[in-house]
């Protein structure tokens, strides 16, 4: 029996999380696989008000001898965003050292691409984003305060240590996919000339280990660009903290939406738990209504099974999510539909119920 702790967090995260559960146990039974055992941490910005922390001191021992933690999403109105993100999602990804920021940009068959012409085979690449320094180290300091030399420092740290290891993964990752064996690099070392000449330099070094890897760098305007241009070319993306979160959210949109954008936070050494997210926020805009699209977590729930048992292939859940698009029968709101967010959790659940059968006897 495999121990998750979940965090639903605030806004939309609460009600997409109920359907990753309720599509995790509904799958799990399926599979003749031993119910999660789920314990639930009320941890957020609603427990901010009450306490005046985001989630307790000890949080990271109490979530360390858990097998994943899956989290819904943070931030709400009345916290600020730095507390809000600082104090609970970086906290645990630092804590934890997930090193790996994994993204998969996967446009699914029935899903409203934006870009004229492309299909799910034109978009299908993964960004590997650094996700424990860099650009949100936390390092910086203010000086000079109330005055008019006012100055705010915020200082990337990129330790070859990290650098190396998240280079290593994406060139590992090329070689398992087997695509295109191509690893393109997010860079901008044109401007940011310590931190990105470094990642450059990196990258070189770690390319001549995979002599078998084709290798692209771009600066990460233009990646942002040919993203949109040729989303055919990309393979495994690997991209700094900052670089790697503002390209997912494009990619995302390559993907129909933030709906459709899941996300994996791994500790890649086993020392650690690693923790599963969908890449969207809170969406306070929407939250309690029962309108916000459950996909993103529901496939960054399939990712967590393949983390927790990989020696299964968990594709089947990819599938019912592309059938149920397909089908247009039960979607939410920002798909064109009219079905809440639990009919479209309920939807999957008896699609996969159909797929398991079929597929897996
Ligand atoms: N689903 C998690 C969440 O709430 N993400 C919001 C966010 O701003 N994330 C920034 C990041 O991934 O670094």
């Amino acid at each position: 029996m495999k121990r998750i702790a979940v965090i639903p967090g605030d806004g939309i995260g609460k009600e997409v999380t109920a359907e990753g559960i309720k599509v995790l146990q509904h799958y799990l039974a399926l599979r003749n696989l031993k119910e999660a055992d789920l314990t639930h941490y009320p941890w957020g910005c609603e427990y901010y008000h009450e306490k005046g922390e985001m989630m307790p001191v000890d949080a990271l021992d109490t979530l360390q001898s858990y097998d994943a933690i899956l989290l819904g999403a943070v931030g709400y109105p009345g916290v600020p965003d730095h507390v809000s993100l600082r104090d609970l999602l970086l906290k645990i990804r630092q804590g934890f050292d997930q090193s790996v920021n994994l993204r998969p940009i996967k446009l699914l068959k029935g899903a409203p691409c934006p870009l004229k012409n492309k299909k799910p085979e034109d978009i299908d690449f993964v960004v590997i984003r650094e996700n424990v320094e860099g650009e949100y180290s936390g390092d910086g300091h203010f000086e000079n305060m109330d005055t008019e030399e006012a100055t705010a420092y915020q200082t990337g740290v990129f330790t070859k240590k990290n650098t190396d290891r998240i280079m290593k993964y994406a060139f590992d990752l090329a070689q398992k996919r087997n695509k295109f064996n191509k690893v393109t690099s997010t860079t901008k070392s044109n401007a940011l000339n310590y931190s990105m000449v470094f990642w450059d330099e990196r990258f070189k070094s770690i390319a001549a280990q995979y002599p078998d890897i084709k290798t692209e760098v771009n600066h990460v305007d233009a990646i942002s660009m040919y993203f949109i241009q040729r989303p055919e070319t990309f393979d495994v993306v690997v991209a700094s903290n900052l670089f790697g979160d503002i390209i997912t959210d494009l990619g995302a949109a390559l993907q129909g939406g933030l709906g459709f954008a899941a996300s994996a936070n791994l500790n890649i050494e086993g020392t650690y738990p690693s923790m599963f997210e969908p890449v969207h926020g809170s969406a306070p805009q929407i939250a309690g209504q029962q309108i916000a699209n459950p996909m993103a977590m529901i496939w960054t729930v399939k990712m967590m099974l393949d983390h927790l048992y990989p020696e299964l292939s968990h594709e089947v859940i990819v599938e019912a999510l592309e059938e149920i698009l397909v089908e247009e029968k039960h979607l939410t709101k920002d798909l064109g539909g009219h079905a809440t967010t639990s009919e479209v959790g309920t939807a999957i659940c008896n699609r996969l119920s159909t797929l398991v059968t079929l597929h897996l006897g």
